[in-house]
């Protein structure tokens, strides 16, 4: 069997690996020429752990290359991006050029599966797509268990970044089909290397249990999040209410942080809020709750500097954190890299950031003010420290560092926000 994973990012490239492990022959697919490249050395182009040793060996023997032209395969699996665009509508123009590049090379009895998280009808739309290039093919039709030359199925990712290999295998899958025996066919191809249960239903269904899984931790973390801005105004720590509170049986409280970043959470439930915008109004409040804490903690830098007594252009502060959470390279929509940047433009003297899992800074800031160092540097210059992620190194760091400067926590890692700690 030949599989062709189109889309080699965090979730295609895992996935390509995790099936050439299991002796399958896969072909990953991606448009840019160094991803592919990188690959095919045996190397990964992301940080995710464990994911290098297993693409070595997936490449040294032989199960596994990349390129950039889609070839022939008997399963595809689209795991492209599906951002939102304009007024957070969704965008599925990726999945339309993923649908059209794969359609020409169609056989009879191709199966064809959606993975990126997409909005309720993604899978029938790309289905169209691909009917559109090959008429001469037969698809099938939602509920109807006609036999159709090809299958199509929706089976959406619900892999943790950090644990993407293991949950890969881990995690229980929902396997939409069109129809029952596409999702039959795409069960047969899951249980290679899923250990959890596969779970069938339609691709609709499949759909918006994707879209749910996310809005639900959103709201969530919305619900921290807002304690922490009712505690800002009651004078209470945040951190010892959310413990204390957690101790009842049945309450588990999220942790706030400088908003809800990453790819996923920050996107999908807009997508629920796009297809049924009169019934998602708590799913819709609970995205601008989050969106709305970069500016909330903003206020916190610019108090923290003012308790320092000096003009903000004689002040170094050290901002400890960009990705859009611990432990990772990732900055897709990262709370953390757009407070960063913020501060970059409140007229510090200079700005230290600290990022331990990359090598260069991003685009975004001025390279006058603004440098990338190393943790040490930063608490041996700094005035004023924010913390923005909980990376393991920060959580490790030597607490007598901070003595005598201004403190921003907004993981609440050390004493809890806004601290003078001496
Ligand atoms: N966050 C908080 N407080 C918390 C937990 C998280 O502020 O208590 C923030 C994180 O700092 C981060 C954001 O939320 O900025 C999202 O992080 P996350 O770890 O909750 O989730 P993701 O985006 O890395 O992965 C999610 C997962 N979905 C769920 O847990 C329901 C994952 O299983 C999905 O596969 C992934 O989205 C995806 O690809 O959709």
């Amino acid at each position: 069997m030949i599989v062709s994973v189109i889309g080699l990012g965090y979730i295609g490239l895992p996935t390509a690996a995790v099936l050439a492990s299991r002796q399958v022959e896969v072909i990953g697919v991606d448009v840019s020429q160094h991803a592919v490249d990188t690959i095919n050395k045996g190397e990964i182009h992301i940080i995710e752990p464990e994911l290098d040793v297993l693409v070595r060996a997936a490449v040294q023997t032989g199960h596994l290359r990349a390129t950039t032209t889609p070839e022939p395969a008997d399963a595809f699996m689209v795991a492209v991006p599906t951002p939102f665009k304009g007024d957070h509508e969704p965008d599925l123009s990726y999945i339309e050029s993923a649908a059209k590049a794969i359609a020409p090379l169609l056989e009879r009895g191709n199966l064809v599966i959606l993975e990126s998280t997409s909005p309720v009808g993604a899978t029938e739309k790309m289905m169209q797509w691909m009917q559109e290039v090959r008429p001469d093919l037969t698809f099938p039709t939602f509920g109807f268990d006609d036999s159709a030359d090809i299958s199509v199925a929706h089976c959406p990712e619900r892999v943790l970044p950090g644990h993407i290999v293991r949950e890969l295998v881990d995690n229980d899958r929902i396997i939409g089909g069109v129809t029952t025996k596409c999702a039959e066919q795409a069960r047969e191809l899951y249980k290679i290397f899923v250990k959890g249960d596969c779970l069938v239903t339609d691709c609709r269904t499949a759909e918006l249990s994707k879209l749910v899984e996310n809005s639900f931790r959103d709201v969530n973390i919305a619900f921290a999040n807002e304690l922490s801005l009712i505690s800002d105004k009651l004078g209470i720590n945040v951190w010892e209410l959310i413990r204390l509170s957690n101790r009842h049986p049945r309450v588990k409280i999220l942790q706030p942080g400088p908003g809800v970043g990453g790819h996923c959470i920050a996107v999908d439930p807009w997508f629920i809020v796009d297809s049924a915008p009169e019934q998602s109004r708590l799913i819709h409040t609970a995205r601008l709750v989050n969106d709305s804490i970069p500016s909330f903690i903003l206020d916190k830098i610019r108090q923290a500097a003012e308790n320092k007594d000096k003009e903000i252009a004689d002040l170094t502060i050290a901002c400890l954190g960009l990705a859009f959470k611990p432990d990772i390279d990732d900055l897709r929509e990262s709370p953390a890299l757009n407070i960063a940047q913020q501060v970059g433009l409140m007229g510090f003297g200079r700005l230290m950031v600290v990022e331990p899992n990359i090598c260069k800074l991003p685009s975004g800031f001025d390279a006058a003010t603004v440098n990338l160092v190393e943790l040490d540097a930063a608490m041996e210059k700094a005035d004023v420290v924010v913390l923005l992620v909980d990376h393991s190194p920060f959580k490790a760091m030597d607490l007598g560092l901070l003595s005598g400067k201004q403190v921003v926590d907004t993981r609440g890692i050390w004493a809890g926000a806004k601290c003078e700690v001496d």
